[in-house]
């Protein structure tokens, strides 16, 4: 059993608070990722929200990816924003109207307004989550889930092979990003070395909504980090978001393992789900061979000092080298030997992580707190984020190492029983930071529960 301070839910008033949460944050077929700071649909929380609603209620969680699939590019990318036209006014900048991308781009959707991004592709490993909870159904259920899954195979397929080609035109097995809102830890560290080698030209000017929805800026990235940010996307406008214009002229190319990691994962997703639909054979080979490439790139960019894995700045050839949980990437790709297991768990159980005697929780913040750009309190840069915890907890289950995944299960839950569903929390306190209600923090947990 669980201590709980009174008043206070316990760890078994989880599951029933975290499905309120998504209730809560529901819009027509889709979740918001939380109630005002983010009220458009977003690509990689929609997936942790698929994959938590599939315990849950399967029809929510096929009409989340439904919806945000809707809004595919025809390049096979999916947007990491899909614009909701019944937003309030005024409640989250860039608009749809800044990223104008289906005036510039006739990839874009004609319907749905969209951001011209992407973020990691979560979405085959939810796919295949509501397959195996519909296994628990009677028969139409699970001809519901077969159905679903022939419907969305050849747009999973497209989404994985954009990635695989578009953004690596190297054939490294490491996807190249535009942009940190691309990796999902939008001010971590690890973008700060290529993010100051950017000369800032004009921006449009813009007034910033996102710093209202928090009980303090400081929780948010700063304003020069937003003007960095939106430099880069008037850069990508310039390119009318074609991707060889924005390989041959972009200021921010860099090679993230985090995100080519969850690639590989949701490849090994993909060729399930392909066998239940009887996909092509060739398809099949096809994503066989993405997994081998990525799993060599990956290795090709461990840091021995570091003990952990690094992303690549494409247009310096640098490796930036910074303590974060990014670097963990192997280990979310999964398939280690023993000796890279051993690094990976080491690194884990170190002070740098998960092992920092000072720590809340033993939970790994974002970014070590032995790095100079770290801060326990802004954003990916040191907060505890929930759902890098569960990346953390499904990769070590699907490595066979129970005691760890049991106890970052355990602490996360208690961290979330304790203070509710926030965004992040700061490492050292417990304190919740960001957003409360976060909707992808609910997601995890109903995952967890299960
Ligand atoms: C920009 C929605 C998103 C998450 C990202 C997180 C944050 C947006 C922002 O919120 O990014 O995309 O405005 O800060 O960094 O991972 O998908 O929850």
């Amino acid at each position: 059993t669980v201590s709980k301070p009174p008043g206070r839910p316990g760890f078994h008033d989880v599951n029933p608070q975290a499905a309120g949460v998504l209730q809560r944050n529901g819009v027509k077929s889709w979740t918001k990722p939380a109630p005002s700071l983010y009220p458009h649909q977003w690509s990689w929380d929609s997936a942790f929200i698929a994959l938590g609603l599939a315990h849950v209620d399967n029809r929510r969680a096929t009409g989340e990816l439904e919806a945000l699939f809707s809004a595919q590019w025809k390049t096979g990318k999916v947007p990491h924003i899909v614009f909701d036209p019944e937003a309030p006014p005024k409640s989250y900048f860039p608009d749809a109207e800044r990223w104008n991308s289906n005036g510039l781009s006739e990839h874009a959707p004609t319907g749905p307004h969209t951001s011209g991004l992407c973020q990691p592709p979560v979405h085959a490993l939810a796919v295949r989550r509501i397959w195996e909870t519909a296994q628990d159904k009677d028969e139409r259920g699970v001809e519901a889930a077969r159905e679903f899954l022939t419907g969305n195979y050849p747009r999973l397929y497209s989404w994985h092979r954009y990635l695989s080609t578009a953004r690596d035109p190297e054939r490294s097995g490491l996807v190249t990003i535009y942009h940190p809102w691309e990796s999902g830890t939008d001010n971590s560290p690890r973008w700060d070395a290529p993010l100051s080698r950017i000369a800032i030209g004009d921006i449009p000017s813009y007034t910033r909504y996102d710093v209202q929805h928090v009980a303090d800026a400081s929780h948010r990235p700063t304003d020069e980090e937003y003007d960095r940010f939106l430099w880069l996307l008037e850069m990508l406008k310039k390119a009318r978001y074609e991707e060889m214009d924005i390989y041959g002229s972009h200021p921010f190319l860099v090679k993230d393992v985090l995100f080519s990691a969850i690639l590989v994962a949701a490849n090994e997703a993909l060729l399930e789900i392909g066998a239940v639909v009887g996909a092509p054979a060739e398809e099949r080979a096809q994503v066989e061979a993405w997994i081998e490439r990525g799993r060599e790139g990956l290795e090709e960019q461990w840091d021995p000092a570091l003990n952990l894995c690094v992303d690549r700045d494409v247009l310096t050839g640098e490796s930036l080298r910074v303590r974060t949980v990014a670097g963990f990437a192997p280990l979310i790709s999964g398939g280690l030997d023993e000796r890279r297991l051993k690094d990976m768990l080491l690194t884990l159980d170190s002070e740098d992580f998960a092992g920092n005697p000072t720590l809340h929780r033993p939970l790994p913040p974002s970014t070590s707190p032995d790095e100079p750009g770290f801060h326990p309190r802004s954003y990916w840069r040191g907060p505890v984020w929930p759902v890098a915890n569960w990346l953390l907890w499904w990769s070590l289950l699907r490595a066979g190492e129970s005691e760890r995944a049991a106890s970052l299960r355990h602490h996360t839950l208690e961290e979330l029983a304790e203070s509710g569903f926030a965004e992040y929390f700061e490492p050292f306190t417990g304190e919740p930071l960001g957003s409360g209600e976060q909707s992808w923090t609910a997601a995890i947990a109903l995952d967890m529960l299960a």
